[in-house]
């Protein structure tokens, strides 16, 4: 547990519910049938651990299996006591697991909030399950919370919890983050189910977005379907007064554990695996691009921007690498399987057209899940990163690099359509994902930086990251459930310079 997380972070009086689509553990069954649990290490957790530990808590979520396994639930109580706060299980039926989580949350809300409309699959039996859901997790944390509690709701797959709690009668207060965009009002309303989202989400204490862009898209949704919702303030939180009930909305950017990274890029098990990454791709720059696999993370073209790289800049060929790793996700899905064999084409097509005999091979394409080492070390041994999603709600593989890039040494090429864009602007080189010349040009600018620039711009987003790391961000969030002067949070000075709010609204 760290001591600054602890120090800083004020939580509401009484204890902290977190309610999540999934719970912080995988879950599986050894050889002998027995259930085995395992931490699963995301920044939220370690985040979110130490205020849970020291307020005492509850974290609620489904295991990952559908159905029920009566052995399962001494497993997880007994990874709730080893980690020091209190798990509860959602169970969800195999039928939920398909409308709710693979067709609602991931085939409505995931594509829509992503800009992507055409991809959406507006079926009414996922809608009306992915209510029911809600009500299940609603139901888990109204017997969980008391009255001083104050229960911290996550993301998109459970937009509509503090709905149903207050049905129930819940007297916790509430807040939500929703981790991915919200989409400006063009997009949102073609929602068929739009203003009871949006009736829902007016119904917590306290709505977080990553950015000032998803705050003021959400405030204009609002304006368009909700009559006399009146707006007050102007800093990085507003109040909202909806006829008795009050609310705030905020924009707080998610960031990562500053000093683990370091340390542990740092280590030198990570310095030798990126030493022989560089061995292996000898007298070249290595650019790098880690994703999962989605739509929404532009790599066929990145692919095609890469294509023209060595196109129109034939100086740069056998001078560059492109390291593309790809992380297997939602493997069974038509749409993601499609993607998968587009993007190996395109590889095929590139390193066919390009290479060399006995030698330079252009993309170093991998497939598949990366330990943290190896992580750690892509890290550490990229001369660039190429990051560029056609829309991420922030997206951490970016600062997760900068971060490791213990040299300062790097350039980070970024989408000004990723929510770390309204932050690095100053020290990342920003490009439309779509535009396939700009972004080859930018490449090639990247690999003709010099180095005194390179590191001035590394510098700059290291202490950007480093003043406003997780632990910041889950303070700054429980700070605003509670502070009773919101003058306390002026907008912070980068978010105005870089995202100027739209002055029709002021807000
Ligand atoms: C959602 C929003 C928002 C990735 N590959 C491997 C691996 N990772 C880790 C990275 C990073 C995390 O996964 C990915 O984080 P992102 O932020 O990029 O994206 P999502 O998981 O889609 O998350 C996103 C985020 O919520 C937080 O609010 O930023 O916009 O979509 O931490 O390091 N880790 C390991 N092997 C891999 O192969 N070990």
């Amino acid at each position: 547990m760290t001591s600054r997380a602890q120090k800083t972070t004020r939580t509401p009086d009484g204890r902290l519910i977190v309610v999540s689509n999934r719970l912080p553990f995988v879950f599986r069954r050894d050889g002998d049938g027995r259930w085995q649990s395992e931490p699963s290490s995301g920044g939220l957790v370690t985040a979110l651990l130490p205020v849970l530990r020291y307020r005492g808590g509850t974290w609620i979520g489904w295991t990952g299996s559908a159905g029920t396994a009566p052995d399962l639930e001494s497993e997880i109580a007994t990874a709730g006591k080893e980690t020091g706060y209190e798990l509860r299980a959602v169970p969800l039926a195999a039928d939920e697991v398909h409308n709710f989580y693979e067709g609602c949350s991931n085939e409505i809300i995931w594509p829509l909030f992503h800009d992507m409309q055409q991809m959406c699959n507006f079926l009414p039996e996922y809608w009306r399950t992915y209510r029911e859901v809600n009500h299940k997790y609603a139901r888990v944390a109204h017997d969980a919370s008391g009255p001083g509690d104050f229960v911290w709701v996550h993301d998109y797959h459970l937009m509509g919890v503090a709905a149903e709690l207050r049905r129930l009668g819940t007297k916790a207060r509430i807040g939500f983050f929703l981790h991915i965009p919200f989409p400006s009002p063009d997009i949102f309303l073609k929602l068929p189910w739009r203003r009871e989202t949006i009736d829902a989400l007016l119904k917590f204490d306290l709505v977080g977005f990553q950015t000032m862009r998803d705050r003021r898209n959400f405030v204009q949704c609002v304006r368009a379907l909700v009559p006399g919702v009146e707006f007050e303030g102007r800093g990085q939180v507003l109040q909202a007064a909806i006829g008795e009930h009050s609310l705030r909305i905020g924009n707080f950017p998610i960031s990562i554990d500053f000093n683990a990274f370091v340390r542990q890029a740092a280590a030198a098990d990570v310095a030798a695996h990126a030493k022989e990454l560089h061995r292996l791709l000898p007298n070249r720059k290595l650019i790098l691009g880690i994703d999962r696999l989605d739509y929404t993370k532009g790599i066929p073209v990145r692919l095609r921007a890469f294509q023209n790289l060595l196109e129109r800049y034939p100086d740069l060929r056998e001078r560059v690498s492109l390291i593309q790793v790809v992380v297997p996700s939602r493997e069974d899905i038509d749409r993601y399987r499609e993607l998968k064999t587009e993007i190996e084409q395109l590889v095929g097509h590139i390193n066919g057209s390009f290479v060399r005999p006995g030698g330079w091979v252009p993309v170093w394409y991998v497939y598949g899940g990366l330990s943290r080492l190896e992580l750690l070390a892509y890290y550490r041994a990229a001369d660039i990163a190429l990051i560029t999603p056609l829309k991420d709600g922030m997206n951490l593989v970016a600062k997760e690099y900068c971060v490791c890039s213990i040299e300062e040494d790097c350039v980070l090429i970024l989408s000004e359509f990723a929510g770390a864009a309204a932050q690095l602007a100053r020290g990342a080189l920003l490009v439309n994902p779509y535009d396939i010349e700009g972004v080859a040009d930018t490449i090639h600018r990247a690999c003709h930086m010099d180095r005194r620039e390179r590191q001035a711009r590394m510098r700059r987003m290291r202490r950007s990251i480093r003043e406003n790391d997780v632990f910041q961000w889950v303070d700054s969030f429980l700070r605003a459930a509670i502070t009773k002067d919101l003058s306390a949070f002026p907008q912070p000075e980068h978010y105005v310079a870089e995202e100027a709010p739209d002055t029709s609204l002021a807000l």
